[in-house]
């Protein structure tokens, strides 16, 4: 399957080309950063163009992969649901066609006639992206298409990426918030056991090229099944095995509770705090933080799957925070990794995909007993 792999770092590529030509391309950035004012049909339509952004990167991946691995169509999952009703109170099925022009009527039909922004946007959806370098040639990945599922994030961190703050990222610094939160996250999992077994992301925003302005992404991927772990980063150095030291990157809107007993434990300096569950992943990935800890059930299957491939091919991984606290560590820690197979089915809607018990994305089992233990009896 290392032709998935290779499909996938393709697609994501051109997901990040998507997002980038919504702000670069004047008629669709004034779509996606309009205020909420007015009537309400003008409230709906501009909340309606940042998701069909989502949508429709949603889609073509789903196109693209559908083409190529028939045998995972109706088990490639995303965020948004793809059913749009008009300004017209018409209802409309967004999908990528065989040709631009028909891509760009379908949009035109969304967007309420404006052929100008539906052209733009049907014009990056049926572009080829650049080639990507990678070493995937020589690889072999022992699984199956029938076997396998995904769960795609079109965009994660879209506040930031609406917001669009420019940061000059430092190597080896985090920068809590900006354009360069903005991930596209792609995951692929076990459909019986529900391992993340394969992970794509790209961050469409890494740095901004001087010679022409334009911005320039990134991409990482990693595949972890059996004995084959194997990701496009090193491992980063070794961090602390315990307490003081360690460094734990969280929500600004955890709680009280937990930043008090993680400053007891890390001391206040190593506390960092970002946007986007995808970009704190990708910070425990990078080694930028040692850990990210989330007590709420605020992130879904889409936001955690793609970098939990990564972690799992460096030797760490993400834990249902609620169960492991619940859990007598030892042989079973196993059982606390976050699984992707599986609806909640006491819930509705977005919510039965939610990662309910919180989560804990570690590289060191050591640091993330630590980090358990001072949180046991505290939530
Ligand atoms: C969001 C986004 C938010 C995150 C939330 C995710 O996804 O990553 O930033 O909250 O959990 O579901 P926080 O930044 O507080 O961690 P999206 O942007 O796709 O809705
Ligand atoms: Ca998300």
């Amino acid at each position: 399957m290392a032709e998935l792999l290779k499909l996938l770092l393709r697609v994501a590529e051109k997901a990040a080309n998507v997002a980038r030509v919504c702000r670069q391309e004047a008629p669709l950035f004034q779509l996606l950063v309009q205020e909420k004012t007015g009537d309400d049909k003008n409230k709906k339509f501009v909340q309606d163009f940042k998701t069909l952004a989502d949508v429709v990167i949603q889609e073509m991946i789903r196109h693209d992969v559908g083409v190529q691995f028939p045998e995972m169509v109706g088990f490639i999952h995303g965020e948004e649901s793809n059913k749009f009703e008009n300004g017209l109170g018409e209802n409309v099925t967004v999908t990528v066609c065989a040709t631009e022009e028909e891509t760009a009527t379908l949009l035109a039909s969304v967007l309420d006639g404006d052929h100008i922004a539906a052209s733009l946007l049907a014009r990056a959806i049926h572009q080829n992206p650049a080639t990507i370098d990678t070493d995937t040639d020589s690889l072999t990945v022992p699984l199956k298409p029938s076997e396998l599922g995904i769960w795609i994030d079109p965009i994660d961190a879209t506040s930031q990426y609406i917001e669009g703050r420019e940061e000059v990222l430092r190597e080896g610094h985090l920068s809590p918030s900006g354009l360069h939160c903005a991930l596209v996250l792609i995951g692929v999992y076990l459909r019986d056991t529900g391992e993340p077994v394969m992970g794509v992301i790209n961050q469409p925003f890494n740095y901004k090229d001087p010679t022409d302005g334009g911005w320039r992404g990134k991409h990482f991927w990693g595949v972890s099944c059996g004995d084959l772990n194997i990701c496009s980063l090193c491992p980063p150095k070794r961090g602390p095995e315990r307490g003081q030291g360690l460094s734990a990157v969280l929500s600004s809107s955890e709680k009280q509770v937990v930043k008090e007993s993680l400053t007891s434990l890390c001391g206040p300096e190593k506390l960092i705090y970002a946007s986007g569950a995808g970009y704190k992943i990708l910070c425990v990935i990078q080694g930028l933080a040692d850990v990210y800890v989330l007590s709420e059930g605020s992130t879904f299957k889409w936001d955690s799957c793609a970098p939990h491939a990564l972690l799992r091919a460096l030797g760490g991984g993400v834990v249902d925070l609620t169960k492991r606290l619940q859990s007598s560590s030892g042989a079973q820690d196993h059982l606390t990794e976050l699984t992707y197979h599986q609806a909640n089915t006491e819930c509705r809607g977005a919510d039965r995909w939610a990662n309910h018990g919180g989560l804990v994305a570690y590289r060191d089992c050591a640091q993330l007993r630590s980090i358990v233990d001072a949180l046991k009896g505290k939530l």
